[in-house]
């Protein structure tokens, strides 16, 4: 199953605040994530300097792809634009990370 894995950048201060966020997520986003094909989907922070990194499993890349014109993850996005990087379109800046080692 393909992975992806990303860095995100969480704003000074807002640790808790990003937890409490993302454990009431959505019952509407949760259903888009799955619908897009996410299997699997984890958030680790470095609390030392904010940097969020993603790591994900999911089936296909077009559905993937399609996510961010769903206007729940738009509006997501929006409200998560307060305490996290984000482009002037909500969107967040994220950086792609390269696969370097995979066990087993
Ligand atoms: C994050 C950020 C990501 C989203 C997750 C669910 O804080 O908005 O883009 O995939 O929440």
């Amino acid at each position: 199953m393909p992975v992806r894995s990303f860095r995100l950048q969480l704003n000074p201060g807002q640790a808790a605040e990003y937890r409490r966020r993302h454990d009431a997520l959505w019952p509407e986003l949760a259903a888009l994530l799955q619908q897009a094909g996410i299997e699997d989907y984890r958030i680790f922070l470095d609390e030392k300097d904010g940097a969020l990194y993603g790591v994900m499993r999911y089936r296909r890349d077009d559905l993937l792809e399609a996510l961010p014109r769903s206007p729940v993850m738009q509006r997501w996005w929006a409200y998560m634009a307060d305490i996290m990087q984000t482009h002037p379109d909500h969107s967040p800046v994220s950086v792609e990370l390269l696969p370097v080692f995979a066990f087993p």
